[in-house]
């Protein structure tokens, strides 16, 4: 199948999934067409089956706002009239979805039909989409798709309910390839981090509102007045200054190291003892599986879909939003359990395995061959 894929070329979250659902889809035989603004960071392969489309979008004095739907929306009419794509992946509805829509309407006049299958990943519904400002436009594209998807039943369940849609939504979950995420084990790095045998707790996130890292950082200082331990926060974002100066108000900034945006994560993944993830959003929670992968059980909130992920007493432990005592009570017990903690680890592996992108992309795959027989196709012109 000739793929057109749509996402944001960003570090985690939905540009991650479409990039890796991208190269498999490409490993497994499909000609791939990635277009986006910039190359995203995980497309770091060659392979004969991807291929990169570059959205560049004029300036004009005029344009306050550069119109990069419209560019965007171009840009798919002519990869799929030269490409001869059969199938358009729009990953986050802002604004691919409705792009796609429109870019579908540009190729009918052409005689071409081309499917749109829409993949649901989370703020997209529960946090931007619901704005005023764009609803209209999301309760649309999602009605006007051929195919939709979403990452997690919680996800499905809030589309639902936030917005009027009348189609059906597919839930096919995020995944992971074990290949690359799993425990590498680098003592002498764990030594350079915690020289005197500490506990290490880690996050890894976009540091936006949502993910609540004050929290994490409480659960911290909470957990560090009982076991000796250290914290490390990976990624980069909005709310990095305010989290620096809350660890020094609460005196733990000694043992917190920011490490930024990285890439093969999986290396500081395997030196952890507990991830944390106290989002009051998370559709998934994709950084929680990453560090399940690497046998890393995890202290959570139960926000959206991160329940379906980490298993409450088995993988983890799992608190209502903003319980930062709970969480911390947890993972203190996790950390001063050693059987119970290996148990866990052992499980975070196990449930990590379920979600094997090797599992899922057959999801994927049966879902473009449904969409795509089921609509009807124009005669291809040149074919
Ligand atoms: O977590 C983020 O803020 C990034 C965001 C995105 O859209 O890139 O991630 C969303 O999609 C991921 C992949 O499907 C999910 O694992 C995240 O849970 C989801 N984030 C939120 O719902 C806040």
């Amino acid at each position: 199948m000739k793929i057109g894929i749509v996402c944001y070329p960003t570090y985690g979250g939905s540009g991650v999934v479409a990039t890796e659902l991208g190269k498999a889809l490409a490993l497994a035989g499909h000609q791939v067409h990635f277009i986006t603004y910039t190359q995203p960071p995980r497309l770091d392969i060659f392979s004969e089956n991807i291929f990169y489309h570059e959205v560049s979008v004029a300036s004009y004095p005029l344009f306050e706002y550069l119109p990069y739907e419209s560019a965007l929306a171009s840009k798919m009419v002519d990869v799929t009239v030269n490409e001869k794509l059969d199938l358009i992946h729009v990953h986050y509805a802002i604004p691919h979805a409705s792009a796609a829509y429109l870019a579908k309407q540009i190729l009918k006049y052409k005689g071409i039909h081309v499917p749109v299958i829409t993949t649901l990943h989370g703020t997209d519904i529960t946090l931007v989409g619901r704005d005023p400002s764009f609803e209209p436009v999301v309760t649309f594209s999602i009605n006007e798709s051929d195919g939709v998807t979403a990452v997690s039943e919680s996800l499905k369940n809030d589309t639902y309910e936030e917005f009027e849609i009348l189609s059906h939504i597919e839930v096919i979950p995020n995944f992971i390839d074990l290949n690359r995420f799993q425990k590498r084990p680098h003592e002498h790095f764990k030594k350079s981090l915690c020289p005197n045998g500490e506990k290490l707790l880690m996050h890894t996130s976009n540091f936006r509102k949502v993910k609540r890292i004050e929290d994490i950082v409480r659960v911290f200082a909470l957990v560090r007045k009982k076991i000796p331990a250290k914290l490390v926060l990976i990624g980069d974002g909005p709310e990095r200054s305010g989290i620096e100066a809350l660890c020094r108000e609460l005196e733990v900034q000694c043992d917190v190291r920011f490490l930024g945006k990285m890439d093969g994560i999986e290396e500081a993944l395997s030196l952890a003892d507990l991830f944390l993830l106290t989002s009051e959003k998370e559709s998934f929670g994709l950084a929680a599986l990453e560090a399940m992968a690497c046998e890393v059980p995890v202290i959570s909130s139960n926000a959206g879909g991160i329940p379906e992920v980490n298993i409450h007493g088995v993988t983890g432990y799992v608190s209502e939003i903003g319980d930062v005592k709970d969480m911390a009570a947890n993972a203190i017990k996790m950390l001063s359990e050693p059987i119970l903690h290996d148990q866990m680890k052992a499980n975070a592996l196990a449930r990590a395995q379920e979600f094997d992108i090797v599992k899922i992309l057959p999801l994927y795959e049966k879902y473009y061959e449904r969409i795509t027989s089921k609509s009807w196709k124009f005669p291809k012109q040149n074919d």
